[in-house]
């Protein structure tokens, strides 16, 4: 009796200074004491957010052998590198709270683990590279930026290097909008085509209404998040509209309209049953994006291997110097 009350002290101290912590604004690192439910939390975010980063790699890479000019190749391929290695930088902080990299995998193959709605689109045409960079990134760097604030301190850390390269990626998808949209009528179509299916799927991205969203509480409390599903998505949307009117790119939502009182663009209703059916593995692309990933895992295991092997051969010249 008298061991379970000590327990339950210990286990109020160590709940109360890390709140304390919280509260002062502190980073919590990877040594820290931390409820399991914050610990739980993060990894399940911290992982979805890295799975996200490598499957986004696929509707890209379609595109890296028909870009249509050197130049566009080697943009294209130097982000795409970049996305991997923000999947990187993210499994790190993730392994920082006890998972393996390999846990996380075998999650994701398992369909526990989620990854972003948006990359179970096709990418059908050039003017889908553009307007993945433009509103895909460019909905990422606003969620992102929020979360260089969050309070796990190498989540936050990772944030602050991925918004700088996020920031880059967003212009080149602008750059091939605005390029298409100063081409022929063919081109112009191209381009506003891909806008009309990119631009829902993008809103989905910051998740559901703050009222349909059952992390959000917790992560408040936690400062894991620290603006909502619908202010990020009100944020990106605010300042999308005017860069589609510059190039003269249609918004497809005939109820977005300017809100004087609220200082907003009002928009039209998302299609939520679309977004939980694409989430719940029935998207246009779901199966084909985690066929390749885990074929593409299972022909890389000889890599892990032989690094493994290097590894422990190194820790053994080291242990013989
Ligand atoms: N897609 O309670 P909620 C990139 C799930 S990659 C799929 O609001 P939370 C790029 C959610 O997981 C950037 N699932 O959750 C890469 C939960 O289900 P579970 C990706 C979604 O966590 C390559 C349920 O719905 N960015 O930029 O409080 C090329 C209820 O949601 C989505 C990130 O991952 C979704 N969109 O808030 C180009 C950002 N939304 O887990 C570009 C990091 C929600 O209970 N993540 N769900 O089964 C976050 O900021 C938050 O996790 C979210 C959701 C805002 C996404």
């Amino acid at each position: 009796m008298e061991l379970l009350q000590k327990t339950d002290n210990i286990q109020e101290d160590m709940l109360k200074g890390f709140e304390e912590k919280i509260n002062r604004g502190d980073a919590i690192e990877p040594k820290d004491r931390m409820p399991d439910g914050y610990r739980k939390h993060l990894i399940r975010q911290i992982s979805q957010h890295a799975h996200s980063e490598v499957i986004g790699m696929q509707p890209e890479g379609n595109w890296i052998t028909r870009a249509p000019s050197l130049r566009a190749k080697q943009i294209l391929l130097a982000k795409i590198q970049d996305e991997g290695g923000h999947g990187l930088y993210l499994y790190s902080a993730a392994e920082t709270l006890g998972v393996s990299r390999d846990e996380m995998i075998n999650q994701l193959h398992a369909g526990k683990a989620k990854y972003s709605n948006i990359f179970n689109y096709p990418a059908l045409t050039w003017a889908d590279i553009g307007a993945i960079g433009w509103l895909v990134d460019g909905a990422a760097i606003v969620n992102q930026v929020s979360l260089q604030r969050t309070s796990y301190g190498p989540y936050s850390r990772a944030m602050v290097r991925i918004c700088k390269e996020e920031s880059f990626h967003q212009r080149q998808g602008y750059e091939i909008m605005a390029k298409m949209m100063s081409g022929t009528p063919d081109q112009r179509e191209m381009a506003q085509d891909a806008m009309n299916r990119w631009w829902w799927p993008s809103l989905m991205m910051f998740g559901p209404h703050d009222s349909e969203s059952p992390h959000t509480g917790d992560a408040f409390r936690w400062k894991i998040k620290r603006h909502s599903n619908d202010e990020l998505r009100q944020k990106f949307i605010d300042k999308t509209v005017q860069q589609a009117e510059v190039i003269g790119l249609t918004i497809p939502d005939k109820d977005l309209k300017w809100n004087q009182a609220a200082g907003h663009y009002d928009h039209g209703p998302i299609n939520w049953d679309e977004f939980y059916r694409v989430i719940g593995g029935n998207g246009p692309c779901n199966k084909q994006r985690m066929a390749h990933h885990t074929a593409v895992h299972s022909e890389g295991a000889w890599v892990r291997a032989a690094a493994e092997a290097y590894r422990l051969k190194k820790e053994k010249q080291i242990l013989h110097q």
